[in-house]
């Protein structure tokens, strides 16, 4: 049998930071189980990477007024570097924007053709005149059909939840500029995924899924039909046809295809033993909302191609991790900064708080408290108390040396059984992908070895000539435990577990060790142990407290601001203007002199809307909302007459939408 495991985490978009609450999805489980199989001796290629392409990406770097390209750089360097501090053992971090993803995705896309799984159909799509090119429904908004809510999305109403065409919106507009759009026919490729229905149902039949991840597939495949796999845009893997300028692959067509092209990156040797064998087993790990492409349209992608790759055998998805009972949202400062946490705590204690509290089965929580307690009582009470404890006694009583096992009493004996029963538990839920458990198999053992040491009490049994070699069998048992807790925990803190192995008295590292050795083996009598150095640092309320203050920081200056009456309010003057030209201010990262048109005449407004912008002339034609009567101020050596309004984005600014308002008019 083959022992090759083909491990994935779904591709994190590079556009924006990554936070704990993906980490706890798709990557901490995935890596903790990388770790696990190649502790079992499997030969595993883990691999992830940054998924650059798509409107999700163009749209957030329009925003922001940075290119694609340097969008997904900043991006892709940040996430990588998270991954890196959070102990991330990828074989590979890969990114959809290298160049061999184009020839791997592209031959897909020919082998569909040439099988007949793909075919054209032109449709009428929204265009911009003003800025030359379609639009995809995410830069559009307009009027509903069903609800005449103004302002609606361009796949589907946020007032009345009605889903519809773009094309059927009333007057559509570009989100970004405001121009109004127009019909225009234009080709795509389809992929018939309808044919694949039969083939995708007898492939899942027996597939070893989650309840909920196989009905949600099934929901898929009973329903499904053509799909456009391509997109107007020049931001992606480029159709490989003759005359097909403009036309690039939908981003869900590409990224699936980022896994296959990661392994050829990072193992152009290799790739081919792990994605061609069916013997390899190959193990996706995802969120929830990542299921229909993974269980549904990439296989029937795969099943459509030339190639024998492999399908997916185990799709483990999870569930979201909230912060204190809310969405993780960067843009309402409801987020944990990560340089300030790692200024404070380690990368080890987030990796067991997140382990513990995996969003298995249902969404799950991340509190301040929890956290705090959390490692407080476990991590440094249970864990670190019995390392700590057993080695200090070994210096005073054993000449920290490991002693030599003598006859076990059925204390010890029961004492022995059960930390080997855990052992195998833990076995038994890595290998199942229930890092809950697991994580919770690793305080049981600390735990077990804690309530032996107690009960044994070897300071007792030291003093008296006739116990010392019970004494050293109790004590050669509780190091046996803590080797088993260095073994059951290394997938989920592996740098502590090497600490603790370390302490132990072994050179090398517990990842070049085997699982099951590790548990044969018997602890080398004689070996001599370094001194010991505690594991865990106790997190006090201080350390705590400023970040929960941040937390909610943001959300008490909004609500704490002084009420104010309605007269207050009509003090001020909101005028809508029209920005006719912009130009940096020099020296300045962020501001922004504008000359804005209000129906009194012209303005010189200065403001602090302009970091990352590149390109300025996407302002100029925009409507904005001017407070009109405030009271000229010097900015910077240059007079403004007055100020616009803006809103605050995760990635920079955003200004409201104005359509049909006149210049003038006024805003209440
Ligand atoms: N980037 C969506 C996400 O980050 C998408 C996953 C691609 S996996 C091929 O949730
Ligand atoms: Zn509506």
């Amino acid at each position: 049998m083959s022992n090759k495991i083909l491990i994935t985490s779904a591709l994190p978009y590079a556009n924006g930071p990554l936070h704990f609450g993906h980490i706890a999805g798709a990557y901490l489980p995935g890596d903790c189980y990388a770790r696990f199989q190649r502790l079992q001796g499997a030969d595993v290629l883990y691999v992830c990477g940054s998924d650059e392409y798509g409107v999700a990406i163009t749209l957030s770097a329009d925003l922001v007024g940075r290119a694609p390209k340097e969008h997904v750089d900043l991006f892709h360097a940040i996430n990588k570097q998270l991954f890196e501090k959070l102990g991330f053992s990828f074989d590979h971090y890969s990114r959809t924007t290298w160049e061999g993803h184009v020839k791997t995705t592209q031959q897909f896309f020919l082998d569909l053709l040439e099988n007949g799984f793909i075919e054209e159909r032109v449709t009428d799509q929204l265009y911009s005149e003003k800025e030359n090119r379609f639009l995809a429904d995410r830069y559009v908004i307009g009027r509903c059909p069903k609800c005449h809510y103004e302002g609606a999305r361009g796949d589907e109403c946020q007032k009345c939840g009605a889903s519809y065409e773009a094309t059927d919106l009333v007057h559509p507009h570009s989100k970004l500029t405001g121009s109004p759009l127009v019909r225009r026919p234009t080709k795509h490729w389809f992929l018939r995924f309808d044919l694949f229905k039969e083939k995708l149902n007898s492939w899942i039949k027996d597939k070893p899924w989650k309840a909920n991840v196989l009905n949600f597939a099934q929901s898929y495949i009973d329903d499904l039909r053509p799909r456009a796999i391509t997109r107007d845009s020049d931001w992606g893997v480029k159709v490989p046809l003759p005359g097909t300028e403009g036309k690039v692959f939908y981003v869900w067509f590409d990224a699936p295809i980022g896994y296959i092209s990661a392994s050829q990156e990072g193992f152009p040797d290799r790739w081919k033993e792990f994605w061609l064998d069916p013997e390899t087993k190959l193990v996706q790990f995802i969120g929830k909302d990542n299921i229909p492409f993974h269980a549904v349209f990439f296989p029937a992608m795969l099943m459509g191609q030339n190639q024998p790759y492999k399908l997916v055998d185990e799709l483990p998805a999870n569930e979201f991790l909230n912060l204190e009972g809310k969405q993780f949202s960067k843009s309402d400062g409801w987020t944990i900064d990560l340089e300030r946490f790692f200024q404070k705590f380690t990368t080890d204690q987030i990796r067991y708080y997140i382990a513990a509290n995996a969003p298995e089965n249902h969404d799950a929580e991340f509190s301040w408290k929890d956290f705090q307690s959390r490692c407080n009582a476990e991590l440094l009470g249970k864990y670190g108390n019995l390392i700590n404890r057993t080695l200090v006694f070994v210096q005073n009583h054993s000449s920290g040396i490991i002693p030599q096992r003598g006859e076990l009493d059925s204390v010890s004996s029961a004492f022995l059984e059960q930390i080997l029963r855990i052992t195998e538990e833990a076995r038994h839920a890595y290998s199942h992908f229930c890092l809950r458990k697991a994580a919770q198999c690793v305080m049981e053992l600390a735990q077990a070895g804690n309530v032996y040491f107690d009960t044994k009490k070897p300071w007792l049994l030291a003093k008296n000539i006739e116990t010392i070699c019970e004494m050293q069998t109790c004590i050669e048992l509780v190091m046996e435990s803590i080797k088993l807790l260095a073994l059951i925990s290394s997938p989920i803190i592996p740098h502590t577990a090497n600490q603790a192995w370390k302490l132990l008295g072994f050179t090398g590292t517990i990842e070049h060790a085997r699982w099951d050795q590790i548990v044969s083996h018997n602890l080398p009598s004689g070996q001599k142990l370094p001194q010991p150095h505690v594991l865990f640092q106790r997190i006090e309320d201080e350390m705590i407290g400023p970040e929960i203050e941040q937390l909610h920081a943001k959300k008490t200056e909004v609500s704490e601001a002084p009420q104010i009456t309605i007269d207050d309010v009509r003090k001020l003057d909101l005028r809508v203007g029209q920005i006719l030209s912009v130009e940096r201010v020099p020296k300045s990262k962020k501001m922004l002199k504008l000359s804005i048109a209000l129906s009194s005449g012209t303005r010189t407004i200065l403001s602090g809307i302009g970091e990352g912008m590149t390109d300025l002339t996407l302002l100029i034609g925009k409507k904005v909302i001017v407070v009109a009567n405030l009271k000229p101020a010097t900015l910077m050596g240059l007079e403004s007459e007055g100020m616009i309004l803006s809103a605050d984005t995760e990635s920079g600014i955003e200004l409201p939408l104005l359509l049909e308002a006149p210049i003038g008019s006024c805003v209440r």
